[in-house]
């Protein structure tokens, strides 16, 4: 298995990538090219969003042959030398596994939608509506109906896009399919999995109503995620797939709850090795979402370090473990909710990455971020997210919301904010492609792109450069004890990391204001990074917007020795 707690795993979303046959499309030969600059990075081991066979309904998250690489991607033969390359490199790969549902243009529902009789009729959910209504009132989480009809009087189930159409995991022959699928990329040498929404396969029995004393579509919650099932169906992959090839399990954990996340990846559960969680992605948003804009998106930073809080805490407490992310391809780019990019742009890009790095939790890297990408708004008519599209139909119809109203916020909050292509240089096209890109390029390459940034520095690639470095020579950053100080600091972050060899403190203003902080203990340590400013670790301090530190901090013993080898007893 794939070392991964001292892993730094980088996203690539590969229709934005880097196009090496000028399509205007990110391809597999694209990703070829630039695994000299991943490695360089620092990167281990590469999470790859789905590049098998797909309509792109919901760009490649609708699989219709699990087999195939889709044709804009490239051939099975490229796939293969894909992996050659990693492994001469020896950087490791995580296949998304989309096994929640298949594209309606996958065979299987194919056959199941054309025949009555069909064997695949019990891989998916078809249900007789009610009343002329659909089976039941579950909002899908794209807004609209979760059912999509079928004909006058059926539907079925579809808990995303109307073209995803969800898998029937109490049909053991539909698990016996995606166990095959996944050894099918084993045997080829893939190191393990990232499992799109795996936490919603087990369906509440009967499918009933949610809520049904209310009006309106009702989003499913614990009828729909984290059911009883998922835990043991995680166990029979582990037992029948996974631990067979040693792979690494990585759970999407699609608004996972603490417990079920602990419980899913704890090693005595025998199920997974790692889940994502969405409560620092989520902050900002309603209940619902991105599209639930009761919030107005706005948070604070004691939310903030209450969710770091919570997780770390629980990991240590409960022996589970999970990823930590702040950008990925479903939410725009991090440093316009996290950091502030008009006055701050390095400063807030650098901080949050030494949060990213410094948590216990292997740290992912979304595409482009290394480099400080930033969010395009795109205009309606520019949009390629039907997440987007839909919700904004779904807030005007639902909602009334005005469609004026709903297209800016679906603007601002649009998944195609992260989807941009990667802005490798300052040439034509930002070096993605030679030909115009299927999605709008964001102008700012020009000054934003990896080409400047290896050059400079100063740049925020290099700082993530140095922070990876630190993370590998310091065991305390991948394994160590997570304790927090000035918990109650309304703008400063500050835990200590913990070993048996070394302790380290972690300080960062999470604002936009200078703060104050007198830390809780006193302590003694040399800088061992900063992301602006050099300063003396003190009891009380003064860090300016952004600012942010990690200390080595001296034992009792150790100060001794120092003091004895000072200039001052130097003879
Ligand atoms: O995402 C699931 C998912 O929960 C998010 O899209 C979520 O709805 C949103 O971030 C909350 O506001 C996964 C994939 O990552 C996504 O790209 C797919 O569209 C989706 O599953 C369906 O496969
Ligand atoms: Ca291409």
């Amino acid at each position: 298995m794939i070392d991964f707690k001292h892993s730094v795993i980088y996203q690539i979303w590969p229709r934005s990538f880097k196009d090496s046959n000028n399509d205007g499309i990110g391809d597999i030969q694209g990703i070829i090219s630039k695994l000299d600059y991943l490695k360089e990075l620092g990167i281990d081991c590469i999470w790859l969003s789905p590049i098998y066979a797909s309509p792109n309904d919901d760009y490649g998250y609708d699989i219709s042959d699990y087999y195939a690489i889709a044709p804009e991607y490239g051939t099975m033969n490229d796939f293969d030398q894909l992996l050659f390359e990693l492994k001469k490199r020896g950087m490791s790969i995580l296949m998304d596994l989309v096994a929640n549902h298949t594209s309606t243009k996958h065979a299987w529902f194919i056959d199941a939608y054309n025949n009555p009789n069909s064997e695949y009729r019990d891989f998916y959910f078809f249900k007789e509506g009610k009343n002329g209504n659909p089976p039941n009132n579950w909002l899908s989480f794209f807004g609209g109906s979760s059912w999509t009809k079928e004909n006058e009087h059926s539907y079925y189930l579809t808990s995303f896009a109307p073209t995803q159409a969800d898998l029937n995991w109490k049909n053991p022959q539909v698990r016996q399919e995606i166990y095959n699928v996944m050894e099918f990329y084993l045997k080829k040498g893939v190191d393990g999995f990232r499992m799109d929404v795996i936490n919603c396969i087990d369906k509440k029995d009967g499918l009933p109503d949610k809520n049904p004393e209310k009006k309106g579509y009702q989003f499913p919650d614990d009828y729909l995620l984290n059911g009883p099932l998922v835990h043991t169906y995680l166990k029979e992959m582990n037992e029948k797939v996974l631990s067979k090839y040693d792979a690494l399990g990585l759970a999407e954990g699609c608004l996972v709850t603490l417990d079920d996340a602990m419980k899913y990846t704890n090693p005595d559960s025998k199920g997974i090795q790692m889940t994502f969680h969405f409560d620092i992605s989520m902050l900002g948003y309603g209940s619902l979402g991105k599209y639930d804009f009761r919030k107005f998106y706005r948070f604070t930073t004691s939310e903030f370090k209450e969710v770091t809080r919570k997780w770390q805490n629980a990991m240590q407490e409960k022996n589970g473990y999970v990823g930590n992310f702040l950008s990925n391809h479903d939410n725009k780019r991090h440093l316009e909710r996290f950091g502030n990019i008009e006055l701050y742009y390095l400063e807030s890009a650098k901080a949050l990455a030494l949060y990213n790095f410094t948590l216990y939790g292997t740290p992912f890297i979304y595409q482009g971020e290394e480099i400080g990408m930033t969010n395009l708004k795109l205009d309606y008519s520019e949009w390629k997210d039907y997440e987007a599209i839909n919700s904004v139909q779904a807030m005007h119809d639902m909602l009334h919301v005005p469609l004026s109203i709903a297209k800016k916020i679906g603007a601002y909050v649009t998944r195609d904010n992260a989807r941009t292509p990667v802005q490798w240089s300052n040439e034509n096209y930002a070096g993605f492609s030679s030909v115009t890109p299927w999605i709008k390029l964001n102008p700012n390459y020009i000054h934003i792109n990896a080409h400047d940034s290896m050059i400079d520095p100063q740049s925020i690639y290099h700082f993530y450069k140095k922070l990876i470095v630190l993370r590998k020579s310091h065991e305390a950053l991948c394994t160590g004890k997570f304790i927090e100080l000035n918990k109650d600091h309304k703008s400063i972050l500050c835990f200590k990391r913990i070993n048996d060899e070394e302790e380290l403190l972690i300080l960062i203003n999470l604002t936009k204001q200078a703060a104050d902080i007198t830390l809780d203990e006193k302590l003694d340590g040399i800088e061992l990074l900063h992301n602006g400013l050099d300063k003396e670790l003190r009891r009380v301090m003064k860090l300016a917007p952004y600012e942010a530190h990690i200390y080595q901090l001296t034992k009792k013993e150790e100060k001794v020795k120092v003091s004895l080898h000072s200039s001052k007893y130097r003879v």
